[in-house]
């Protein structure tokens, strides 16, 4: 009997080129999410000259943005960094959603792998938490775009 392949991605970045695109909303929370991503990719082994950024004015903008990146064919993942805060009104969801299906989207369309390090909290201190405080849930999206992007290399994706 002859056993199958498995395909698996790993921690080591090193010639990886990266994308990061950050929406400014909420940038207190946004900035150490991106100073996160940029620090967990270093440690990753990726290069700081492979590693370009974009800002968008919001979360809702990441998609686009993203997909703009992706179609450049120069990256082997894109991340995008947002910070969604429950507000007064229902606008939060809308741009959380909006933000979560376009990245989902651009990533299909694109075959790049883009990754959703897009908080959604009730409250800034719930995201001051997720941005440096108990854990930097932009590091943790920096680990998944190298794990992706060397999961799809060693697919033969690319
Ligand atoms: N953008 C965010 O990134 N986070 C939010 O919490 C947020 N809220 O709640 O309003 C937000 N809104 C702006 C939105 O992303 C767009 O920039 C705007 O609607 C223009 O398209």
């Amino acid at each position: 009997m002859s056993l199958g392949k498995v395909f698996e991605g790993s921690g080591e970045g090193a010639g990886l080129r990266i994308a990061v695109v950050t929406a400014r909303f909420n940038a207190e929370i946004t900035e150490r999410m991106r100073a996160g991503a940029r620090e967990a990719l270093r440690a990753g082994g990726v290069s700081d000259e492979d590693v370009d950024e974009a800002y968008v004015p919001g979360s809702f903008e990441l998609p686009l943005a993203a997909k703009r990146l992706a179609e450049a064919g120069r990256y082997d993942a894109v991340i995008c960094i947002g910070a969604v805060i429950r507000g007064e009104t229902s606008h939060d969801t809308y741009v959380a959603g909006q933000a979560a299906a376009g990245i989902q989207r651009a990533a299909l369309d694109t075959g790049v792998p883009i990754i959703f390090g897009v908080i959604t909290t009730h409250t800034r201190e719930q995201a001051l938490d997720r941005a440096g405080g108990r854990t930097n849930k932009g590091a943790d999206a920096a680990a998944t775009a190298i794990a992706m992007a060397t999961l799809l290399r060693a697919m033969g994706a690319d």
